[in-house]
């Protein structure tokens, strides 16, 4: 496949004011007639030809103004017509198979309905069309079927007419959205389904209808996706000055979904995950998923929608700042500090791998052969670090002046990443020419950061690498804005944060009137996506841990205290009395957290969360899983014996808070599983029965999955019983039957890898559903006990999987080959086996466009 270049852009030759489709719907054959008024484009070069783009289709009738085009002729999948006019209308005719559609991209079924999924180049398996986001057309649409088997039928904008046949078995209706979008945004829905209604008033005091519809069953767990909805309405107005701007939003739920949602002009179409919910099935953690995906969705109205992406290497434009969005919006309905751990979490845990990888790219890149590939942590989280940090040094209210500006200038617009830094740099004052690195530049900086002291002068001195990554091996200093601040170590204060940016490759910053060295507070609220090399004793991070107070910079500090002892101890660089000293460090900075009654329970539970094995191996240039996982077990059970009475004091009372949804109940429930997980590393047979009791007492999904997780990593016949009863007690809930796969899938069972092998037979299992791939399989993959197992075992049931599963769905089969593609960071044994199971993918005889790149630039 040809590698796409973004400097090879160039405006399309035509423009396509107007869009008009016909779909005659069946699960089995659907066709669909096309209509496309085109006219040249003033600003493009003239051409001969129309290229419109298909992937699959079979053309049954083609006219131009009428008649036979002047000619026409395939290229590969796409079509090209040759239209020797200024304005032509195209007539083009197309029949698909909607049921064999198991790619999930295009028009597919899913459980008896239709839905679509056209971003990124899912269009062109419809009609042939120029599949480009900076074609926009304003489409009119017309849908008919049976009535019975399609009751209803949606699409985007509104619905201006329906109808029905003289017999009444079929029946039609007439869609039009007034909104020009690009063909990635088109969807449409047919199926039988019920909706919750309600209705939101905009700021300008329009009215507009709001529908989340499902199955029918389903209705009674929709009320938290539709709260989230009008919660998301109103704080993008309220935050960014964003209105709703039609009549009518509608949300759809379908169990077969390659991604969590897509943000359809009018007709979001999500995945069940991110829509159903109820205390009895969904967890915590599911309810804030769906909060924050429903915003995300709704948020892309602006920034997706209303200015969209000139070409997809523009992809972050969208994505990275809606990500920042979603992410604003979920602190402010929580707790603030809990998510930008959580975020940060998860860049670190995906996003920073991905940079130091084979599969390291800049958040804006150079070149893709399959586009699907590129919806990654670094497209989407860095990406909206990177906005961030332009927030952070303009501050909220400038801020706001540039997203203003960025968004009246762009209105209508298929917009680039460079028009984003120019609005933000019109908009703030800020000058981001150097800024602007960020973009083109991929790679987590390291900064190494020192103080010294002398007289009454604190001299902080950091210094920036960018490490070379495939295709850059030279890279220039970035600014990276750093919040600091010094605290006297006996007062345990300091007076004020300031904003460093550090904007070459060494500088050093003094300050003044600090008679004994202070205590550097660095990265304060993960200022900067870097990562920070500093130079600091245990003292000072058993200070910071207990007495910062910028919360993530005491989770921070309390991280890099485990951190640095399991990488010590791993490495083999302790003896044994440092050892010793290093636990009783920890174990005290723990207890103070546990006993800590400013603390809340969901911050003291980011606290006590020990870093996970992953991260551990990041921190190391050649890692060996075996090893971490020993090295971080022991420590979880050295401190789980140390702790245990502080920790079942904190059990018992958070035992006492009774189930609701706020933050004092969630809490206490985060603490109870953190409580059990570490009494399962010291004391197992105690942790199976408080375990068994939790789970059999619970009243809701988040307490009885955090005990089945612990029981499902135990031996014992607790385990057993509960994970039978937990199948019995929800068979038939989807959601719920993707959870105990997973459970399984990631535990610390040391049969783990024969436990997934005997998952794969069971009769849910299902191939062709992506939550149930992802919940047995991605889970294994995350989990490095079974993912890492020392005979290989792991390795090569993930390439087992990739391969049966690429010619079902290859945009999902291609998101395993990214685990297999850090061998480099591996050490030698498992690095080869690592090899050996992606070499044995790459001789496949035939590849999809998506696993064949992943592998080959994975195995580089
Ligand atoms: N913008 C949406 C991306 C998406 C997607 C991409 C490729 C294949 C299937 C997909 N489903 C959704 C989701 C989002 O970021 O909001
Ligand atoms: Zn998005």
């Amino acid at each position: 496949p040809p590698e796409i270049r973004r400097s090879d852009y160039a405006p399309f030759p035509w423009l396509v004011p107007t869009t008009r489709l016909e779909f005659e719907l069946g699960l089995e054959r659907t066709r669909v007639t096309a209509r496309l008024d085109v006219e040249r484009n003033p600003v493009a070069a003239v051409s001969p030809t129309i290229r419109l783009n298909g992937d699959g289709l079979e053309l049954a009738s083609l006219t131009c103004d009428g008649g036979e085009p002047e000619g026409r002729m395939m290229d590969g999948d796409d079509l090209l017509v040759t239209l020797s006019g200024d304005r032509h209308v195209l007539e083009i005719v197309t029949e698909i198979d909607p049921s064999a559609n198991s790619q999930l991209m295009g028009l597919y079924a899913s459980g008896g309905m239709l839905c679509t999924q056209c971003e990124a180049e899912g269009f062109r398996r419809i009609t042939f069309f120029p599949d480009r986001p900076d074609v926009l057309s304003t489409y009119s649409v017309r849908m008919s079927g049976a009535k019975a088997q399609f009751p209803v039928l949606l699409c985007n904008g509104n619905r201006v007419d329906s109808g029905e046949s003289a017999d009444g078995g079929d029946h039609w209706a007439e869609w039009h959205d007034p909104w020009p979008k690009p063909s990635y945004l088109f969807a449409l829905v047919a199926g039988d389904l019920v909706a919750r209604s309600d209705s939101f008033t905009t700021m300008g005091g329009r009215d507009v209808e709001l529908n989340v519809y499902v199955r029918d069953g389903d209705l009674d767990r929709t009320e938290h996706a539709m709260e989230s909805l009008k919660r998301s309405m109103k704080w993008d107005e309220e935050v960014f000055g964003r209105e709703y701007d039609l009549d009518l939003f509608n949300i759809v739920a379908v169990s077969d979904f390659n991604m969590g949602a897509m943000e359809n002009k009018g007709l979001n179409i999500f995945n069940t995950k991110y829509v159903l919910a109820d205390t009895e099935t969904a967890t915590d953690g599911d309810y804030d998923g769906i909060e924050g995906v429903i915003g995300h969705e709704y948020f892309h109205n602006w920034s997706g929608n209303r200015v969209t992406c000139r070409d997809w290497f523009q992809l972050s434009l969208k994505e990275g700042f809606t990500v920042l969005r979603d992410q604003l919006f979920s602190a402010d309905m929580g707790s603030e500090p809990v998510k930008r751990i959580e975020d940060v979490r998860i860049l670190r845990g995906v996003q920073f791998p991905e940079d130091s990888g084979p599969l390291a790219h800049p958040i804006r890149p150079d070149s893709y052969r399959e586009i699907s590939n590129f919806y990654t942590a670094t497209v989407y989280n860095k990406g909206a670090e990177v906005i961030r940090m332009m927030r952070t040094m303009a501050g909220e209210k400038a801020f706001r002046r540039g997203t203003d500006l960025y968004f009246k200038r762009h209105d209508g617009e298929a917009a680039t990443c460079e028009d984003f830094v120019r609005a933000m740099e019109d908009g703030t004052g800020l000058d981001l020419e150097q800024f602007r690195l960020w973009y083109s530049q991929a790679g987590t900086p390291k900064v190494a950061a020192t103080l010294s002291h002398d007289g009454d002068v604190a001299t902080l001195k950091l210094t920036q690498t960018v490490p070379p990554t495939p295709g850059q091996p030279d890279k220039k200093p970035m600014p990276i804005p750093f919040r600091v601040a010094l605290f006297d170590r006996k007062a345990g204060t300091h007076s004020g944060e300031q904003l460093l940016v550090l904007d070459r490759a060494s500088a050093e910053f003094t300050f003044e009137g600090f008679a004994h060295k202070p205590v550097l507070s660095i990265n304060r609220g993960f200022s900067a996506p870097v990562s920070i090399e500093r130079d600091v004793s245990r003292e000072e991070l058993v200070f910071l841990a207990a007495r910062d107070d910028d919360p993530f910079a005491r989770y921070e500090a309390m991280q890099e205290l485990m951190t640095g002892y399991l990488v010590g101890s791993v490495s083999g660089d302790l003896d044994e009395s440092e050892s010793e000293a290093a636990r009783g460090d920890i174990a005290e900075a723990l207890k103070a957290v546990v006993e800590d009654d400013q603390l809340d329970d969901l911050m003291r539970g980011e606290l006590l969360m020990m870093p996970s094995q992953s991260y551990i191996g990041e921190q190391m240039l050649v890692a060996d899983p075996g090893a971490i996982h020993v090295a971080r077990e022991a420590l979880k059970t050295d401190l789980g014996t140390r702790l245990g009475e502080a920790l079942h004091r904190l059990y018992d009372r958070a035992a006492q808070v009774p189930f609701s949804l706020d933050a004092e109940a969630k809490g206490a429930r985060k603490i109870k599983t953190l409580v059990l997980s570490y009494a399962a590393a010291s004391d197992p047979a105690k942790a199976a029965e408080l375990a068994a009791s939790q789970y059999d007492r619970a009243d809701n999904m988040t307490d009885r999955q955090g005990a089945l997780m612990v029981l499902a990593g135990l031996d014992s016949a607790e385990r057993t019983a509960r994970l039978l009863d937990f199948y019995n007690r929800y068979r038939g809930n989807a959601l719920v039957v993707d959870k105990w796969f997973a459970l399984q899938a990631s535990s610390l069972h040391p049969q783990v890898v024969a436990h997934v092998e005997a998952l794969r037979s069971h009769p849910d299992f299902n191939l062709r559903n992506p939550n149930r791939v992802r919940s047995l399989y991605m889970a294994f993959a995350a989990n490095p006990a079974g993912f890492h197992a020392a005979d290989g075992a792991g390795y090569r049931m993930i390439a087992d999987l990739v391969l049966e599963l690429d010619p079902i769905n290859a945009q999902t089969a291609a998101r395993f080959v990214p685990s297999l593609g850090r061998w480099r960071r591996i050490e030698e044994k498992r690095a080869a086996m690592m090899r050996d199971a992606l070499e044995r993918i790459a001789r496949a005889p035939k590849l999809s466009r998506d696993t064949f790149e992943q592998v080959t630039r994975s195995l580089g």
